[in-house]
C-alpha cells in the first residue's frame, strides 16, 4: 500500500481548544514508522491550512465558525481527491470530526457506491436546526448524506457524498432526539453499545462487512474513527468523553477484521486532543489502531 497522510489541524467544530494539535500528537506517537514497518510506503503530505475563527455561532445558520470550516473543507476535499487520483490510500488525521465533511467530499467522486463506517460514541447527525450546540463536529455524517444546511452539504459542489443506506455506525451511546428520528427515517444501520455488549464485536464487524459488501455492494469503504468511540479509560484525550465505550481489545479486533476483509479504501482518525490527555495516550492508541487497520499482526 502507498499511504498518504494528511493532517487537518482544526478545532473550530467544537469549543474545546487543543484538538487542532491532534495531527502533531499522532505524528509524535510514531505513525509514519508504524506504517512503514508494515512494509507500506508513506508520504506525509503535511497539513491543510486552517484559518482563525472567533468561536461565534452565525445567527442566520446556527453554525459555529461556519466560514472558516467550509473554507478548510474545500481545501481538504481538493487535497484528498488529488491523493485518491494517484491511487494512494488517504489517511486523514484530525482535528475535530467536522473534517469528515471534507474527507468524504474528496473521496466520494472516485466511487460509484461508497460505504462509510462511523466508529463513534455519537451519531454526528445533527443539523443547524436540531443541534443543541451549533457545533459542526456534531453534524458531519448528516451533511455527508446531504441532510442539513447547504453550506455543509454542498462542499465541492455536490451532494450527497454517501447514501444513508451505505452507512454503519459502531459504538453509539450518546444520541440526540433529532438524530434518533433521522436514524429511523433514513434506515441507518447502527450497532450501539447495546449490540456490541450483547453480540460481541466479532459479530458486529462480521455483519458490518457482510452488509456493506454483499448486501449494499459498496465499491470501497471509508472508516471515520472518532477516538471518543473508545472508552475514555483508554482514550481520555478527547473533547466529549462518554463512559461505557468500546474497549481497547475490541477496537483492535475490529481493525484487524476490517484489514482482513480488504474493504477499507480510506480512513480518518479524529478528535485526538493532547491538551486534555495524559502523556499522549490517546494518540498512542490511534497509532496502534492504525497499525492493526493496515495489517499489523502479532505473529
Ligand atoms: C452533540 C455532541 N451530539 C452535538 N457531538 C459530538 O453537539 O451535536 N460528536 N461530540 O462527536
Ligand atoms: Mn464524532
Ligand atoms: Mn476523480
Ligand atoms: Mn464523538
Amino acid at each position: 500500500l502507498n499511504v498518504s497522510i494528511i493532517g487537518v489541524p482544526m478545532d473550530h467544530g467544537q469549543t474545546r481548544r487543543g484538538v487542532d494539535m491532534g495531527p502533531s500528537a499522532i505524528r509524535y506517537a510514531g505513525v509514519v514508522d508504524r506504517i512503514e514497518n508494515l512494509g507500506h510506503t508513506v508520504k506525509d503530505e503535511g497539513d491543510i491550512q486552517v484559518g482563525h475563527a472567533d468561536g461565534k455561532v452565525d445567527t442566520d445558520t446556527n453554525l459555529r465558525n461556519m466560514t472558516v470550516i467550509t473554507e478548510a473543507m474545500e481545501k481538504l476535499g481538493e487535497k484528498v481527491h488529488a491523493v485518491t487520483e494517484t491511487g494512494n490510500f488517504p489517511l486523514v488525521l484530525g482535528g475535530d470530526h467536522s473534517i469528515a465533511i471534507g474527507t468524504l467530499a474528496g473521496i466520494s467522486p472516485n466511487h460509484e457506491n461508497l460505504g462509510v463506517i462511523w466508529y463513534d460514541a455519537h451519531a454526528d447527525m445533527n443539523t443547524s436546526d436540531t443541534s443543541p450546540s451549533g457545533n459542526i463536529h456534531g453534524m458531519p455524517l448528516a451533511a455527508s448524506f446531504g441532510h442539513g444546511h447547504e453550506k455543509l452539504t454542498q462542499i465541492r459542489g455536490f451532494a450527497p457524498k454517501v447514501k444513508p443506506e451505505n452507512i454503519v455506525i459502531i459504538g453509539a451511546r450518546s444520541v440526540d432526539p433529532g438524530e434518533r428520528e433521522l436514524i429511523r427515517e433514513r434506515g441507518i444501520k447502527v450497532y450501539s453499545m447495546h449490540e456490541i455488549d450483547k453480540m460481541g464485536m466479532d459479530f458486529v464487524i462480521e455483519d458490518s462487512i457482510r452488509y456493506l459488501k454483499e448486501e449494499r455492494k459498496t465499491d470501497g469503504v471509508h472508516l471515520s474513527l472518532d477516538l471518543d468511540g473508545i472508552d475514555p479509560l483508554y482514550t481520555p484525550g478527547v473533547g466529549t468523553p462518554v463512559p461505557g465505550g468500546i474497549s481497547y481489545r475490541e477496537s483492535h479486533l475490529a481493525m484487524e477484521m476490517l484489514h482482513d476483509s480488504g474493504i477499507i479504501t480510506s480512513a480518518e482518525f479524529v478528535e485526538v486532543n493532547p491538551i486534555l490527555d495524559e502523556k499522549n495516550r490517546t494518540a498512542d492508541v490511534a497509532v496502534a489502531l492504525i497499525g492493526s487497520l493496515l495489517g499489523e499482526k502479532l505473529l
